[in-house]
């Protein structure tokens, strides 16, 4: 496990990038590199981080990367993995790095037949759960009562349970992360490096321009998520699943944040009735229930 201290002083995401003021996508994005180095091959489709890297013919990025459709990050991925194998390059890790619409609604398919192929990469999908680079239309992966262009009134459907939808492709190794906890997030990404076949890294991005809160507040939202229970920092790995901190330690209810305190704390959800929150939080002990259900069948 890297220590803050162990982590290394290069800086792969370089100044004048073009990420809004409170990234949790460009923190994400430094970490990664930290974790990789430029030993990395990242594939990049339409999102964000299409921004991020800067105009064309500049970058902001200290590696080696692909701007791919939006569909295509996988099968890219795939093909770049082919080629690597092919020269005998075997110390490069390549990296697909998508958005939320991109991995869960139009890049699942491509994804999903990289994982069945056991491609050898890790995927993650960064989760601002909205289409930020198009102003912020709702995808999969927005959260049921949220606001986004698309649903002036909140969303009325619940989010995708993308990364269990990818454990059930029994691919090895599994993990949700956030740039809130960076230890955690960068020893994730190292150990999924070592694994062979496919990884699945699901990231929660948080995004002070879609989520409407101070640009200051990026890493304390993160927390938010995870202290109230609505995101759970968890691994599966070889179909075994575990809680880590600090998630391990809200099994029980009575420790987590209420729910509330997220929704108060963004402009997002400031259409979410009282009944509405009842609901979601309803939702998340179900959600609870069953992963405390599949931790102690690892036990
Ligand atoms: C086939 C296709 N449809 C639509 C677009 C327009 N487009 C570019 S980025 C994007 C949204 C990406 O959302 P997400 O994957 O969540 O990444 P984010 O922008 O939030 O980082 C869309 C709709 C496109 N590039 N290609
Ligand atoms: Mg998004």
């Amino acid at each position: 496990m890297v220590t803050m201290k162990e982590l290394p002083k290069e800086e792969y995401l370089l100044k004048g990038h073009a990420a809004c003021a409170g990234c949790g996508a460009a923190v994400s994005l430094r970490l990664l590199f930290k974790a990789l180095g430029n030993r990395v091959f990242l594939i990049v489709p339409a999102c964000c981080t299409t921004v991020i890297q800067g105009p064309y013919p500049y970058t902001a990025f200290g590696v080696p990367l692909q701007n791919i459709l939006f569909e295509s990050t996988a099968a890219a991925a795939s093909g770049v993995v082919a080629a690597l194998q092919q020269r005998k390059v075997k110390d490069v890790t390549v990296v697909g790095w998508a958005g939320d619409g991109g991995t869960a609604d139009i890049g699942i398919q491509a994804l999903s037949g990289a994982a069945e192929r056991k491609t050898n990469f890790i995927y993650i999908c960064y989760d601002n759960e909205a289409y930020g680079n198009t102003g912020m239309q709702r995808s999969g992966l927005t959260p049921y009562g949220a606001w986004t262009t698309t649903t002036p009134s909140g969303k009325k459907e619940r989010k995708k349970d993308m990364p269990m939808i990818m454990a059930a492709h029994k691919i090895p190794y599994v993990a949700t992360a956030c740039a809130s906890f960076p230890l955690d997030f960068v020893n994730k990404v190292r150990k999924a490096r070592d694994i062979q076949g496919t990884k699945y890294i699901h990231l929660l991005a948080a995004c002070p321009t879609g989520w409407r809160y101070d640009t200051s507040k990026t890493i304390e939202m993160g927390r938010l998520a995870v202290q109230t229970g609505l995101f759970v920092l968890y691994e599966v790995e070889n179909g075994k699943f575990k809680f880590n901190p600090p998630s391990d330690r809200l099994i029980d209810k009575s420790k987590r944040k209420p729910v509330r305190e997220y929704f108060a704390a963004q402009g997002r959800f400031r259409s979410l009735t009282e009944e509405d929150i009842v609901t979601i939080e309803k939702w998340s002990d179900e959600d609870w229930d069953h992963y405390r259900k599949l931790a102690s069948e690892c036990l």
